[in-house]
């Protein structure tokens, strides 16, 4: 493994210097200084989404694309100057821009509104075994409903997507294949050109789940030439609450709308209603006006700091980690090796449950997460239950990767390795 411990070292300064933004790093938990690495989950909030929240509840707080006031002028020119920002942000038009509450709702606004409209019995929709949860059960739910195949690409031991049966796989009868860019478990980086030319191949449509890769890495949605992309805003800096559908216009304008309400309509007549324009459509109700705004903050905060950066840096600490960790004694990682692999390393440790792990680390003031990350059939395919996971952001150092490794060296010995 070829680690460049230069960069570890040269950025120290800027990490230093980032971590100032981050008001919640200077807590401490059980008396020592909080080390976050449960970045995956959610990630923590700089000042400048913080500041921006709290002006807008100062200072101009209303509701928006209704009142001609000034206050509601203001919130409307913020709201939409985020949704320009964003879309920046991944080389997308404003109007390809559809506000969801998260990454989670951006597919099923997917799956009930292009889903019912374009899926029959007879076709398929592809997907892998190592996607989160909220690539899986809303194409289970719908065909249910709509009586559709619904097929997925296994993985291989190593963690990586298994495409050797790909052409088996995706074929004619294909209308959807739906895959994670990087998967929250594994930390797999997936080969999203090659899949998305298989697909492209075969007429399909691709949907990606880019939650864990747009926060992390540079990201554009026309040079991938993705159909659908969806992310979360909590998991970037921003707020909870906001996430992003990302589709192309011709898709978004053929699409029926998610839900029924004010703002999605043009007009309504008690005979019947027509719709607005993209991507109003889709944002029915009075939307998450501030952490809309949040995350126009976040997104000017991650480019500043620079997306090519952050993925070097989060590499290099990922690999670190993994080259520490693969020494300890009872210690398996699951996914592929550090060249291949995103800033996250999920881990199980013989004979100690992951909750006890992450119990034992919280004690040093380490937070991780335990559980089955939402992702159980990857779980099931490695036959266990549940596996506890250390995920990195632009803010972390490797004297906290050293404190994890210390922390995990500590839980061997608690029970007895
Ligand atoms: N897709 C992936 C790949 C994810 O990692 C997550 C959240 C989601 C979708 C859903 O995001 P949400 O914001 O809609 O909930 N993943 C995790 C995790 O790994 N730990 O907590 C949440």
């Amino acid at each position: 493994m070829t680690l460049n411990p230069d960069i570890l070292s040269l950025d120290a300064e800027k990490v230093e210097k980032l971590r100032r933004d981050f008001p919640i790093l200077a807590r401490t938990v059980h008396g020592v200084p909080l080390v976050y690495l449960d970045n995956a989950a959610t990630t923590q909030k700089p000042l400048a989404v913080i500041d921006a929240l709290d002006r807008y509840y100062r200072e101009y707080n209303s509701n928006i694309h209704r009142g001609v006031h000034t206050l509601s002028e203001e919130a409307t020119d913020a709201y939409e100057s985020a949704r320009r920002r964003i879309a920046r942000f991944i080389n997308a038009s404003e109007k390809e821009i559809v506000f969801t509450r998260n990454a989670t709702e951006a597919i099923n606004v997917v799956a009930y509104t292009w889903g019912r409209a374009n899926l029959r019995p007879g076709d398929e929709v592809l997907i892998t075994e190592m996607e989160h949860h909220a690539n899986i059960v809303p194409w289970q739910i719908l065909q249910e409903q709509v009586g559709f195949t619904l097929r997925y690409v296994p993985i291989t031991e190593a963690g990586t997507l298994d495409l050797s049966n790909l052409d088996t796989l995706l074929t004619e009868k294909t209308k959807l294949f739906s895959f994670v860019h990087v998967s929250n478990v594994l930390g797999t980086v997936n080969p999203v050109d090659q899949l998305i030319a298989a697909a492209r191949a075969v007429g399909a449509c691709v949907l990606i789940d880019a939650s864990q890769s747009v926060p992390h890495m540079p990201v554009d949605v026309k040079a991938l030439d993705a159909d659908f992309l969806v992310f979360s805003g909590h998991k970037m800096c921003g707020p909870t609450g906001i996430g992003v559908l990302y589709g192309k216009r011709e898709l978004l304008e053929a699409m029926p709308p998610f839900m029924g309400g004010g703002d999605m309509i043009r007009e309504v007549k008690m005979s019947g209603s027509r719709w607005n324009t993209i991507p109003y459509k889709f944002e029915a109700g009075t939307p998450a006006i501030a952490e809309g705004i949040g995350l126009g903050a976040a997104v000017d905060y991650l480019s500043e700091v620079g997306l090519d950066w952050i993925w070097q840096q989060e590499h290099a600490l990922a690999a670190y980690a993994y080259a520490q960790m693969a020494q300890l004694e009872g210690v398996r990682i699951l996914g592929p090796g550090p060249e291949e692999r995103a800033g996250l390393v999920a881990f199980t440790l013989d004979g100690v449950h992951p909750h006890d792990i992450s119990a034992i680390l919280d004690q040093d003031g380490i937070a991780i997460r335990a559980g089955h990350h939402c992702a159980q059939p990857i779980h099931t395919h490695y036959d266990i239950a549940a596996s506890a996971r250390a995920s990195f952001y632009l803010y972390n150092t490797k004297e906290e990767v050293d404190k994890l490794t210390a922390a995990i060296e500590k839980a061997v010995d608690v029970f007895g390795f």
